[in-house]
């Protein structure tokens, strides 16, 4: 395996019980100190050898004065650029504007003939090995009331099958259709970084390999983790969740950039000769993996970032929004948008979102621009989310659980490298919402983006697909449809052999035709 394999699959190797010399000691405790963040020692005497060996590893592994920057920044961030001066030098607010259409293609009405010229050059690159897939799967799906990774979770399909499962074999799937488009024999491969973060490595690890990773060859999956942070007190302190260990949270979806630096996933990429890349969010049980349409559409721009976006569904849907910010491509996100800009209705189409471009966190990366990830990744700006934290009492060591938000976690966005392009760089695809996104974040019974509407969702698809290839479908619950599986149909196609037979939903189309 070589040096680079090696890194990907190993992690870190330093010895953790051994306690570190009272120099070690007093030289982190005055880096502390001089950030005014000494408190993170106060029960080190008392600790065990080991307590000691993992506290000093995990603080070592922090520099608390950028700490301090960061987090300063993320509560007061910059005023943005006015876009005009104006006479009385007040910053003004940035100018927001829709995506303009020369940077934005839309399925719903693009050409047919444009939309298979790029299918069957996404094919090719897939065929040419220079395609890769890096999912976003660190996060802690809170708000679904799962403990274990989203891509485990069972929407409740006839198959059964996991998020995980069912993107695996999306990818196997549209291996195989770029294989039989080149017809060249040459082993086709897509690459599967799979992006984790502490709580959800172990598990995710584990449920690869208990599956066999979904009949992907092992070699081909790759699982990395991403960083974490501090979290932070309201009056700026790093807080301890426990005596001998700082309380910690993932450094959002935007560490995925520092992570593939780190983890070496980016010299991994470029040994296999990667030249463009998808990355997308784990809960989109519709997400198509290594799209060829959306590859050989950004390939076709040479744009250096890409992202899908859908008709956004009313001006309180938590999503992002994809416009234009003092003329660069940029996103706000839900949680920071004003209801103004939200609600704001489009001049030219009465009862139209003017804002209604919609992140799904569905983007493509050219390789050339994920190799410049070391030249602006400490630029990448912080944002705030004001939480509960679990933390340990300095006075009396006892750990409280405070009833409101006592501190933030500072988290990146994916998406906060948009403005860094200039727009002839990157380009946006509007697609069908019911073909491309159904995000699962709500528990079962909330009726909106949870296990029920994903469900509904594929086996809605299904029943298109094969109704769309001549098959009758017959059912009593309009909701009910036909579960195709990833193995036989990529996006539709290839169903020919239902044309005439007449389907009772619920119904599981797994073997081959
Ligand atoms: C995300 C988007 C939002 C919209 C929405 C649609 C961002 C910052 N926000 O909001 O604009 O598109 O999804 O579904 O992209 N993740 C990590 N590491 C982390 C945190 C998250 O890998 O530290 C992954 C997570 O596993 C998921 C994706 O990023 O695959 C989105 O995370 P989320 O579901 O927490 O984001 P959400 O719904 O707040």
């Amino acid at each position: 395996m070589d040096s680079v394999k090696q890194a990907l699959h190993l992690g870190s190797s330093k010895d953790a019980t051994q306690e570190p010399t009272p120099e070690q000691v007093s030289e982190l405790r005055e880096k502390y100190t001089q950030a005014a963040q000494s408190q993170v020692f106060t029960f080190y005497d008392s600790l065990s050898t080991a307590e000691k060996a993992a506290l000093f590893k995990q603080l070592s592994s922090f520099d608390p004065s950028y700490i301090n920057t960061i987090a300063a920044k993320a509560l007061a961030p910059p005023k943005t650029e006015p876009k005009t001066d104006d006479d009385d030098g007040e910053a003004k607010e940035p100018a927001l504007e829709p995506l303009p259409e020369s940077a934005t293609a839309s399925i719903l009405d693009s050409k047919p003939e444009d939309i298979d010229k790029w299918y069957a050059s996404g094919l090719d690159l897939i065929a040419a090995n220079k395609v890769a897939v890096v999912l976003m799967a660190g996060g802690q799906g809170t708000r679904l009331g799962s403990s274990a990774p989203k891509g485990c979770y069972d929407i409740g399909l006839p198959s059964t099958k996991s998020l995980f499962q069912i993107q695996a074999e999306r990818i196997r799937k549209v291996e195989k259709l770029a294989a039989k488009k080149s017809g060249t024999g040459v082993k086709v491969v897509v690459p599967w970084y799979v992006m984790t973060s502490g709580p959800t490595r172990g598990p995710t690890e584990e449920y690869f390999k208990e599956h066999n990773y979904f009949g992907l060859a092992a070699e081909n999956v790759i699982i990395f983790e991403q960083g974490v942070l501090p979290c932070i007190s309201n009056d700026g302190k790093i807080i301890l969740e426990g005596k001998g260990k700082v309380a910690v949270a993932p450094d959002g979806n935007g560490g995925i950039y520092n992570a593939l630096v780190e983890s070496k996933v980016l010299d991994d990429m470029k040994t296999r000769g990667i030249e463009h890349i998808h990355a997308y969010c784990v809960d989109n049980c519709l997400v198509k993996v290594a799209d060829p349409v959306f590859l050989g559409f950004a390939a076709s721009l040479d744009v250096d970032i890409a992202t899908k976006v859908v008709r956004k569904r009313n001006a309180t849907e938590s999503v992002g929004l994809i416009l234009l910010k003092n003329g660069r491509p940029d996103v706000v996100e839900y949680s920071e948008i004003d209801q103004a800009t939200a609600e704001a209705q489009d001049p030219k189409q009465h009862g139209v979102l003017k804002f209604r471009a919609a992140n799904i966190v569905n983007h493509y990366y050219s390789f050339r621009f994920l190799a410049s990830i070391p030249e602006w990744a400490k630029d990448l700006p912080h944002h705030v989310a004001r939480k509960k934290i679990p933390f340990t009492d300095l006075e009396t060591g006892e750990t409280v659980k405070p009833p409101k938000p006592n501190g933030i976690k500072l988290e990146q966005f994916v998406f906060d490298v948009f403005p860094m392009l200039e727009l002839k760089r990157f380009a946006c695809m509007e697609v069908r919402r019911e073909d491309e996104f159904s995000p699962l974040k709500n528990a079962r019974g909330t009726g909106e983006d949870d296990p029920d509407t994903s469900k509904r969702d594929i086996m809605v698809q299904g029943k298109r697909w094969v109704q769309a290839a001549g098959a009758t479908v017959v059912s009593d619950d309009p909701d009910s449809g036909i579960e195709v599986s990833p193995l036989i149909s990529y996006g539709g196609e290839g169903l020919e052999k239902v044309a005439g037979k007449t389907i009772t939903a619920p119904a599981i189309i797994d073997v081959d035709l």
